[in-house]
């Protein structure tokens, strides 16, 4: 596989909703699409960085500086055996992993379209996965009240969604729980709190131990992993790392000290898919179950993350959900859509098997720019 162009798009999407964290509140999602040539043929990734640095320190401005200043100078014109083998080219540039992953994607694409496969057969997806599509949940946001929450959560379940995770953060979390057990009893449930506490809070998220909860998610700094170990030991429930877990090393330590008994995977957090499969199957072999994670993603990125959520360990539904929670229209036609059962179809066509729509992308472009192989 070679690389002759490479092509990078500041693409912004207004939100279908307003989408809230522990870190603030969004309306619109501005990213990054890195598309890549070679031998003819074309592969597509999203770089899930956001126009802010507060789930992690990459936005979509640092990575498009590190994708066209650095990155596109390492592959454009070399040629990859495998996209596996592009990760590790880039490992002179430290961190940057939602940049690198977005080229490394794109290669993934490509390489599964030159082979002429769906890209889930490329990652090493299991058939039963494949066949019976991807088990989906969705993420709900901070609302402004607890009456809005159910009223989100309801529409959610009537349209299959397996699990709900709500976002926490201090003030908004044992009363939403409460209400959710209440209104809707024992529904799959779990809360993702984006770094929102620190370890002294500890007495105060035993109190979610009743509820029993899937897990809790990323409790504590986005880049801890001991206090997180003293925490899990003082909690029955679960403990799930996403922001901390940004390389495999660093999940390896998380298993070894106790860190965590769930895994997130986000491939833009990793490094790509490369770094995905890694990762999970470090987690397998702990035992340690693993789901897909979401960063709001249009149809491209999103697409991706379907195909590499039918590895075999990701036996817990993620958040991975249909496009129209999101953006009306997406990039791509059609939509992805979630079935009365609550799984995702994986799309069968060759690569990430989804058709773009170039009016929408060219109606959504903010910036554009083409890099070519020198020789
Ligand atoms: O922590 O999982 C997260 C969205 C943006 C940044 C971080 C996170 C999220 C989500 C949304 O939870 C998942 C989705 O629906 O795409
Ligand atoms: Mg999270």
């Amino acid at each position: 596989m070679r690389i002759d162009r490479v092509e990078l798009r500041l693409l912004r999407l207004p939100l279908v909703r307003f989408f809230e964290t522990s870190f603030g509140r969004i309306y619109e999602r501005p990213f990054v699409m890195v598309t890549v040539n070679g031998e003819g043929v074309e592969g597509v990734g999203e770089c899930v960085a956001d126009a802010n640095p507060f789930y992690s320190s990459e936005t979509t401005r640092t990575a498009w500086h590190i994708i066209a200043e650095f990155i596109a100078p390492l592959v454009l014109g070399r040629e990859f055996p495998h996209p596996r083998d592009v990760f590790g080219a880039l490992r002179g540039i430290r961190g940057h992993n939602m940049a690198k992953a977005a080229v490394e994607m794109a290669t993934w694409d490509l390489f599964a379209k030159q082979q002429g496969l769906p890209l889930c057969r490329v990652l090493g997806g299991s058939n039963a996965l494949i066949e019976r599509g991807i088990a989906s949940g969705v993420s709900i946001g901070i609302q402004d009240s607890l009456e809005q929450l159910a009223e989100r959560i309801e529409i959610e379940l009537a349209a299959g969604y397996r699990r709900i995770k709500i976002k926490i953060k201090p003030g908004w979390d044992l009363s939403a729980v409460a209400m959710v057990r209440s209104r809707f009893g024992q529904v799959p449930l779990m809360v993702d709190a984006n770094a929102a506490y620190t370890l002294a809070d500890a007495p105060h998220l035993a109190g979610l131990d009743p509820f029993a909860l899937m897990m809790i998610e990323q409790p504590l700094d986005y880049d801890d992993v001991q206090d997180h170990a003293e925490l899990q030991g003082r909690l029955r429930t679960p403990v799930c790392l996403d922001e901390s877990l940004h390389t495999v090393k660093i999940a390896a330590e998380a298993i070894r000290v106790g860190a965590c008994r769930i895994i997130n995977i986000k491939p833009g957090r990793v490094g790509g898919h490369g770094q995905s499969i890694a990762l999970h199957d470090l987690a397998a072999d702990h035992q340690i179950p693993v789901w897909h994670g979401g960063m709001l993603e249009s149809g491209i990125g999103r697409a991706h993350n379907i195909h590499l959520s039918t590895l075999p360990n990701f036996t817990l539904p993620g958040d991975v959900a249909a496009s129209r929670r999101y953006f009306s229209p997406d990039l791509i036609d059609p939509e992805i859509e979630v079935r009365p059962d609550g799984t995702i179809a994986v799309p069968s066509g060759a690569g990430i098997g989804v058709r773009l729509v170039p009016d929408r992308i060219a109606a959504a472009t903010e910036e554009r720019i083409e890099l070519r192989a020198s020789h």
